[in-house]
């Protein structure tokens, strides 16, 4: 837990550690999709590369008592908000070391010590959750802020709409970005969808909204920086929509061949590793050699990480029975 606030200060504090978190998150996933690819992660993965800038933008700005709804694509928004690739790991693979003990897996991440919600699976599942946060906090007069972290696919959904009225009338202090990674499972977003700027939609609820380029952390910041001080100050809520694209398929082995051809390249010029390096290597923040250094590095903890997870025990089969609670109207 302590590691996850310490990780979570690096990232508030450094700049160089957003490109450092960056390279970390999408080493993860290369590692989940190798141990997935090999049989050592059972169930699925979805996986978020090409999406990174946005996680990195979010946990850059919020404060630990902030609090974000997310989704089953929660790898990155995980690490990045400090949990540590270990736990994260572990979670994943099942290991009583897990974030949630190893019970949760994939899809069901969570640090209390740093906000994050347990993830859920339910497309739209987060929107009222973030909602009811929010509400939480204007009730107790706190200036804490609930974001929900969400796809394109997910603006379709009931829940979408419905919380997005509520948290309009009565002016919740909540941020709704969605990633619009121009897909939604294997259906690209123009047969999903009759719209192709899913922020307009915030039109309907009275609600402030813009559109940001998805792979610039410093563009996303600055949109968020807005939303977050119209929360804060009691102006309610913000709609996001950051353009981005999913690198890798929807989940397991999809390799996506519904793609477009030319479109995974077109979008990977604009990967959003490689557009913060070129800002920092203009910046004199990086060169080519450190910019090796810490792509080896990141290699090289990430390896050790996985040896370490893969000795990690698995919790006992009577552990699925903890955190449960009954409640009783006697
Ligand atoms: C309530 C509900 N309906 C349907 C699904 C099946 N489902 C899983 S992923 C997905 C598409 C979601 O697309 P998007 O919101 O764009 O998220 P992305 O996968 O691109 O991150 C659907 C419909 C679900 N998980 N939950
Ligand atoms: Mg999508």
């Amino acid at each position: 837990m302590t590691n996850s606030i310490s990780r979570r200060s690096e990232i508030r504090s450094n700049e160089l550690a957003w490109y450092e978190r960056m390279l970390e998150i999408r080493e993860f996933e290369n590692q989940v999709n190798a141990l997935f690819a090999s049989g050592s992660i059972r169930g699925t993965t979805h996986l978020c590369n090409g999406q990174e800038a946005l996680d990195i933008a979010i946990a850059s700005l919020l404060r630990n008592d902030d609090v974000v709804a997310a989704t089953y694509r929660s790898h990155g928004i995980a690490l990045a908000l400090g949990l540590t690739p270990h736990s994260v790991l572990a979670e994943i693979m099942g290991k009583a070391t897990g974030c949630a003990g190893g019970v949760g897996g994939s899809m069901h991440l969570c640090d209390k010590s740093v906000g994050l919600l347990p993830t859920s699976a339910i497309i739209g599942g987060g929107m009222p959750i973030a909602a009811g946060a929010a509400l939480s906090f204007q009730i107790r007069k706190q200036d804490r802020v609930a974001l929900a972290l969400f796809g394109d696919g997910s603006t379709n959904i009931g829940s979408f709409h419905e919380s997005m009225n509520l948290a309009s009338i009565w002016k919740l202090p909540v941020i709704y970005i969605c990633d619009n990674n121009v897909y939604g499972e294997y259906s690209r977003i123009n047969l999903t969808t009759p719209i192709e700027d899913l922020h307009i939609r915030a039109e309907s609820y009275a609600m402030p909204h813009e559109k940001v380029d998805g792979m610039s952390v410093y563009t996303l910041r600055e949109a968020l920086e807005r939303a977050i001080e119209r929360a804060r100050s009691g102006g309610g809520p913000t709609f996001i929509e950051a353009k981005t694209y999913r690198f890798a398929g929807h989940s397991r082995a999809d390799q996506a061949p519904y793609r477009p051809v030319g479109e995974l390249e077109s979008w990977k010029s604009r990967d959003p590793i490689l557009v913060l390096e070129n800002q920092f290597k203009e910046s004199g923040k990086l060169t080519e050699d450190s910019i090796a250094a810490k792509k080896m590095e990141t290699e090289k903890r990430i390896a050790e990480i996985v040896q370490e997870v893969q000795n990690d025990p698995e919790p006992l089969v009577g552990d699925i029975f903890k955190n449960i609670w009954a409640g009783s109207r006697s």
